[in-house]
């Protein structure tokens, strides 16, 4: 046995550019000692990912769940929001935080996407907005849910944080909705350690984002809403501009990692997973599979064990659903009757190691193990 089979495997690894190239950047910072608060390379990240992401207006966060809630209270969502069970539980807790009741509605099982169809059966008078994730990247059924929100007069709030540089019909995801919210964690395809960030598409709503992260703060005296602080940092910042100029890289190498598992894991009975979609460029977030144990032979569960034991650590994203947690499982749109697909997909669902210094002997032993 080498080293290198010692090593454990995660479902992800942070991608960091070189070090000695972030030292002019703390340097810089250094410097300028201005460490927050719409400094320098805030400013510069702002504009270069609208460039990038090709958005109009981005706001930037100290992480993807303070956006979050911060997306909701900038468009005064109250009352109920429609939602899918099938997240991270972040997603539902930014309606809990903003004391709005989550209704949780199926997904459909080609993407695992909420399924618009079952939108409308949910809608109440109290409902004022859909809050629908892209799952792994894979874009929603965004004209429908554009065509529901429109017919009831509800607001979209689009939880991106899976999608960072998603282009659908070849213009970016993130232009859909009133807000989307990007995840700039350790874990996702770009990140800044911590992160996150509100896409919008008009200045003055832009505005009233930069006021909520910041305490409300219109200028040195006057307090328009009771704010919070959500600031992205300078040095959070900077790094986001370091890796700007690796994330195509980045990317490109998390294709080829998807291809080479799709590969080396089709035709085999009972697993599948995800081909492209149509008309959508991906930035291969996560590499889940489905296992249906009745042709397989083993549960996901088993699998997920096994190659626990050889230092493979899986991740079963999105088990338990959200509707299954203590907080949410009370609520009446958790009932399992009403949400037959999620709980059937995230019993089978599996995530493997996905990232770009995953080496091409740790993804053919994982492939490997597969073909038992
Ligand atoms: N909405 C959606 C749909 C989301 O998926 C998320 C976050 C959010 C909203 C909220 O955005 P943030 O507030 O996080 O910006 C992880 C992440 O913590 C979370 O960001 C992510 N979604 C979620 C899907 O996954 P855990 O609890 O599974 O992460 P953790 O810390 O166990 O990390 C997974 C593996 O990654 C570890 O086993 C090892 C590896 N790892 C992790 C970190 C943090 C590293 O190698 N280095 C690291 O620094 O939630």
């Amino acid at each position: 046995m080498t080293h290198q089979d010692d090593k454990p495997v995660y479902v992800t690894q942070p991608f960091l550019p070189p070090l000695e190239e972030f030292i002019p950047y703390l340097e810089d910072i250094w410097e300028r000692k201005w460490l927050t608060n719409n400094g320098h390379y805030h400013q510069e990240l702002e504009k270069s990912l609208c460039e990038y992401l090709g958005v109009k207006h981005i706001s930037l966060f100290s992480n993807g769940t303070l956006a979050l809630i911060t997306a909701l209270q900038a468009l005064r969502i109250t009352g109920e929001v429609i939602t899918t069970p099938y997240s991270f539980v972040a997603t539902t807790h930014s309606l809990w935080w903003n004391n709005i009741k989550p209704v949780f509605v199926d997904i459909e099982p080609q993407f695992f996407n909420i399924d618009p169809e079952k939108i409308e059966a949910a809608i109440t008078p109290k409902t004022t907005a859909i809050l629908p994730v892209h799952v792994y990247g894979n874009p929603c059924n965004v004209e429908r849910i554009q065509e529901i929100a429109d017919a009831y007069g509800l607001h979209i709030i689009y939880d991106a944080a899976h999608a960072f540089g998603v282009k659908y019909n070849s213009s970016s995801l993130m232009n859909w909705g009133d807000l989307s919210v990007i995840s700039f964690h350790a874990t996702k395809v770009f990140n800044t350690f911590e992160g996150g960030a509100i896409i919008c598409h008009d200045e003055r709503t832009k505005k009233r984002i930069d006021f909520l992260k910041n305490f409300g703060f219109a200028g040195e005296t006057t307090v328009v809403a009771p704010g919070i602080n959500a600031k992205m940092n300078e040095i959070q910042a900077a790094f986001g501009m370091l890796q700007l100029k690796y994330i195509d890289k980045a990317i490109l190498r998390r294709k080829e990692i998807t291809n080479f598992y799709r590969d080396n894991l089709k035709n085999i009975p009972g697993i599948s997973f995800f081909d492209e979609c149509p008309n959508v460029v991906h930035s291969y977030t996560y590499f889940p599979i489905t296992i249906d144990s009745a042709i397989y032979g083993k549960t996901r569960d088993d699998v997920y064990s096994e190659l626990k034991a050889k230092g493979i650590f899986t991740r079963r994203y999105f088990y338990p659903l959200i509707s299954q947690f203590p907080t949410y499982k009370g609520l009446p749109s958790s009932n399992r009757e009403n949400l037959p697909v999620a709980n059937a997909v995230s019993e089978k669902v599996l995530c493997l190691p996905l990232y770009p210094d995953i080496e091409y002997d740790t993804m053919k032993k994982i492939c490997h193990l597969f073909h038992f």
